[in-house]
């Protein structure tokens, strides 16, 4: 018995290492796991389940085989993927969870979620995400012709992009106080989460009680997975394959 947690993985066309590597994984070892959780961050950007670009259609057929072969795939998701939504995890077998869900995993009560709710320092990020969170505007969106909306997403992005420059790594990295907020919500005593692009184990007491929070790494220059069974976790590393040059 199996579980893995990816996340962060940033899928694009312009990335074959990227998605080489993820669908060696997805035909290997997530085909021996019981269940698989994407935190997030899959792709580079999604800007609707009405893409039916090759690219989106390849991703998707490497979850329906998956979830055909009988492995149970979940997703969170991400700043990057928060258009991803019910239409896609019909298409490819996958089920949708809300932004913090609480798991059981091998007898160990564990709060998941992809991370960026975290980052509550970091006030522009937070504002933003209100906003792309409204579902009126959402519905709106989403009813938009995919190839406006890409234009729509384009521009903002290229707004938006110097912005994150002028941030410290303090303000973009998680808030102590948010994450013991979290953890005593859902009352538990592990947190998985990834976004930071800083893979790790945090161990620390909180009110006597010794909390757990592991994140999850980036997809861009390797692989990174967290494999959990009931003998415990470890976070790993899978090379890339491809050289891009
Ligand atoms: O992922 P990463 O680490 O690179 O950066 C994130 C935060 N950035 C983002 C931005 C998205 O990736 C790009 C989104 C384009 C969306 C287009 C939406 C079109 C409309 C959809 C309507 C339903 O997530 C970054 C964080 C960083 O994580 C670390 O946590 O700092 O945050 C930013 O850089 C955001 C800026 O600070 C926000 C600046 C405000 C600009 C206001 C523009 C308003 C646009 C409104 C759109 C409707
Ligand atoms: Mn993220």
């Amino acid at each position: 018995m199996t579980t893995l947690f990816i996340s962060d993985l940033h899928l694009t066309p312009s990335r074959p290492d990227i998605t080489e590597c993820f669908v060696t994984f997805m035909r290997t070892e997530a085909t021996h796991a019981d269940t698989l959780y994407v935190l997030g961050d899959l792709f580079e950007f999604w800007v609707g389940d009405d893409d039916k670009t090759p690219f989106a259609d390849q991703i998707r057929a490497e979850f329906k085989a998956l979830t055909h072969s009988g492995v149970s795939v979940f997703f969170i998701q991400g700043n990057r993927d928060f258009l991803l939504g019910k239409r896609f995890c019909k298409e490819t077998g996958m089920t949708l969870l809300d932004d913090v869900c609480t798991i059981d995993l091998y007898g160990q009560e564990t709060v998941i979620l992809h991370g960026d709710t975290l980052c509550i320092d970091d006030v522009k990020y937070q504002e933003f995400r209100k906003t792309v969170h409204k579902p009126w505007l959402q519905w709106l969106f989403n009813r938009i012709p995919w190839f406006v909306k890409k234009r729509i997403v384009s521009k903002v992005q290229s707004d938006i992009r110097d912005d994150k420059q002028t941030k410290s790594l303090e303000i973009m990295d998680v808030n102590q106080g948010e994450v013991e907020c979290v953890l005593s919500q859902a009352g538990v005593d592990l947190m998985i989460h990834g976004h930071t692009h800083r893979p790790g184990t945090h161990t620390f007491d909180m009110n006597g009680a010794k909390k757990t929070r592991i994140v999850l790494g980036d997809w861009y220059t390797q692989g990174s997975v967290l494999k959990v069974d009931s003998a415990g976790f470890e976070l790993q590393t899978r090379p890339f394959t491809t050289n891009l040059n």
